[in-house]
């Protein structure tokens, strides 16, 4: 059951799209403050909280404070508050079980048991949203509830499951035939190359640099041809510069956000100077919107949408009154407290919030201040993209995600991590970060695999890989002036190989557990504490993961080790995998053991009476031939059946039935019977 409260008038978001009317009377569960800016519930000691989406920390968010605010946040560290991504929804799981969804475009925080153990608060700075308190028969039940309300989450092409290399630094037509010819030579599995912003002339969007790409429509086609999707960023800020169409355009039309003052915000990013799309504005959204078609009339269906929290460096006026600030010091004795007040009006410069405070967008008619509508910026401007996508061809589906998002963008593309760094701890953190997205509607997501800053290092890209094969965006991303690590880099080329080659067997299963946990309003990545609901290990169990219906992972995350200590909540079969066609399977009780994984190995439990489908691979995801299936299956006393989807892999009709199969083992002889 979903109740509803509405307090003031707040800003249409359009996050959900199962209309429910409002109830009346006191908020249950909560207690709340008279103005309604501030609501508390006391946590026992039993209660878990689950949600938040993209957010540091573990699977439990207790024991933190959290900030819903979009951030372009370079440091995924243990006490970040507020990422890239905006995600109201949580659900308290313990002696009452609810969830709570606040839609509210603005600045959130949850203090999930950090100033006191026991109590969570959650602060609102206005009181102009809507709440929903949703009651369900377990955790799992009132996710699906909420995801049911918000709508269906986005589903991809077929061939954005493959694996995916990019990196920023990659700046020639010649480096991208350069890093096929490496994947071929190599015989390693390869579906899209990305492009980042070295491809646009002076970081304008929709713009090639002919120099550096002198035929890009000549160069899709080729990489066409070898099954390659080239793969373009788009950058929210759009470059001053008489002459560039696009530029003109927005500010002829007034499509641009605006300062106090009425005129065209000015922000400072990669192109220098930039205004901002007001992709909250209809008719300026539909504009950026039909953009595209500059790059999707080359043969390009992909895309990612970067710095659209807005990212802003810095703006001139901060600058000008810092740099007056700092002269004032000029040729004087300075104090210590003078020096640290330089510093740090310095470091203030770069990625101010109170610049935000003097850009408003024009919604309907109405000049509403940017702070106010915060975390709807990125999510408009890629849900701009997605909705021209449509008109362009809307028979097709297109790859399109986004660094910023709140809910609700959930049904126009996914969500990549962000700038996470070539860190052990930043494995676990991925994984981690995966169930928390999905209940919010985010089923396509991937962290950058290898960590984007720092350098990294063959062990660690592997041991990455191994997770990275379950997560439906699969892309290895690296920062600029960093390592190169595709995997052909590295001496163990026969390892990262099978590994990918196994993440192309897996695939007829991803695929099909993606689609259905999308039609049925499910997560793809669970807990084990929201499966197996009576069981206080599984509850525990912050470093394991159910993938689907059918398995559980546990990767390795730890440098140097050769294995790991796994929790199995039931009995399973354990595959270890070394590649896709070398695999030993031994049946495992429920408890605790440790399991020898090699660094070029990758382990699989199935879940008992479950089914895995494994394909025979193939290097490009249009190879995965869905109609050789070998079956692994932990048998059980019943029957074993897997319903597998397999669809051309464009087409929108997902719920067709001619695409779905079901598949059936029998089940295990009694000992003593006959076999
Ligand atoms: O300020 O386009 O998260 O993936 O490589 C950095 C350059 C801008 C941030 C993205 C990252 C991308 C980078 N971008």
């Amino acid at each position: 059951m979903i109740r509803k409260y509405t307090f003031g008038t707040g800003i249409r978001t359009d996050a959900v799209t199962v209309p429910i009317p409002s109830s009346e009377g006191p908020v249950p569960y909560l207690e709340g403050n008279a103005d309604h800016t501030q609501y508390r519930y006391p946590l026992s000691d039993a209660d878990a909280v689950y949600g938040l989406g993209e957010a540091v920390r573990g699977i439990n968010k207790r024991g933190w404070r959290y900030r819903s605010f979009c951030r372009d946040e370079a440091n995924h560290l243990e006490t970040t508050e507020a990422m890239y991504g905006a995600h109201n929804f949580l659900v308290v799981k313990g002696e009452q079980t609810f969830g709570l969804f606040f839609d509210y475009p603005g600045s959130i925080v949850y203090d999930v048991g950090c100033e006191k153990y026991d109590r969570m608060t959650i602060t609102l700075p206005e009181p102009d949203y809507d709440l929903y308190v949703i009651d369900g028969a377990s955790a799992r039940e009132i996710i699906r509830q909420f995801r049911h309300m918000i709508g269906r989450s986005y589903i991809p092409p077929r061939w954005a499951f493959g694996y995916g290399q990019s990196r920023w630094g990659y700046k020639t037509a010649e480096d991208i035939r350069e890093v096929i010819r490496m994947f071929d030579q190599n015989e390693m599995p390869l579906d899209s190359i990305y492009l980042d912003i070295d491809y646009m002339e002076r970081y304008k969007d929709f713009t090639v640099d002919g120099a550096a790409f002198p035929d890009m429509e000549g160069l899709v086609k080729e990489c066409g041809e070898q099954g390659i999707h080239l793969v373009p960023i788009i950058d929210a800020g759009i470059r001053i510069e008489k002459g560039y169409p696009v530029y003109e355009e927005g500010v002829a039309g007034g499509f641009f956000c605006k300062d106090a003052e009425g005129k065209d915000f000015i922000g400072a990013v990669w192109p220098g100077k930039v205004h901002f799309p007001d992709v909250l504005n209809r008719e300026a959204a539909e504009w950026f919107g039909s953009r595209y078609a500059a790059l999707l009339s080359l043969g390009i269906d992909g895309f990612w949408n970067d710095m659209n929290e807005p990212s802003i460096f810095y703006t001139e006026k901060r600058l000008e009154k810092t740099l007056r600030g700092i002269s004032r010091y000029a040729g004087r004795e300075l104090s210590l407290q003078e020096f640290w007040d330089i510093l740090g009006s310095v470091s203030r410069l770069g990625g101010n919030e109170e610049d935000y405070e003097n850009m408003y967008h024009n919604i309907d008619g109405e000049m509403v201040r940017h702070d106010k509508v915060h975390n709807l910026y990125g999510s408009y401007l890629t849900r701009a993209a997605a909705e021209f996508f449509r008109k362009w061809d809307p028979d097709r589906r297109f790859l399109l995600f986004s660094r910023a998002s709140c809910i609700g963008m959930h049904r126009y593309g996914g969500v990549w991590m962000g700038d996470n760094k070539s860190w052990w701890s930043h494995i676990l953190l991925n994984l981690q970060m995966l169930p928390s997205l999905n209940m919010c509607g985010f089923l396509f997501t991937g962290a950058d695999i290898g960590g984007y800053g720092e350098d990294a290092t063959e062990d660690l890209v592997l041991r990455w890989m191994e997770l990275g094969i379950f997560t439906p965006l699969m892309r290895n991303h690296s920062a600029l002036d960093t390592r190169r690590q595709e995997p052909y880099q590295f001496g163990r080329k026969d390892a990262f190989r099978r590994i990918t080659e196994l993440r192309y067997a897996l695939l007829p299963y991803l695929y099909s557990e993606y689609v259905k946990a999308a039609v049925n309003d499910d997560m793809l990545f669970v807990p084990l504490g929201l499966e197996y609901e009576g069981d206080p290990r599984a509850a525990q169990a912050e470093d394991q993961m159910l993938v689907g219906e059918s398995i559980m992972i546990a990767p390795v995350y730890r440098q140097n080790a050769q294995g790991r200590y796994v929790y199995l909540p039931e009995r399973m079969k354990l595959v270890l995998f070394r590649g896709a066609s070398e695999y030993k399977e031994t049946m495992l009780e429920k408890g605790d053991h440790y399991i020898p994984i090699a660094p070029d190995e990758v382990a699989v439990f199935i879940r008992q009476g479950h089914i895995l489908p494994l394909a025979p691979g193939g290097r490009r995801v249009s190879e995965v031939d869905c109609r050789a299936l070998t079956l692994l299956v932990c048998e059980g006393s019943e029957d074993a059946r897997y319903t597998l989807y397999w669809d051309d892999g464009y087409e929108t009709d997902v719920e067709n039935p001619d695409h779905s199969t079901v598949l059936s083992v029998r089940a295990e002889q009694q000992p003593g019977q006959e076999r």
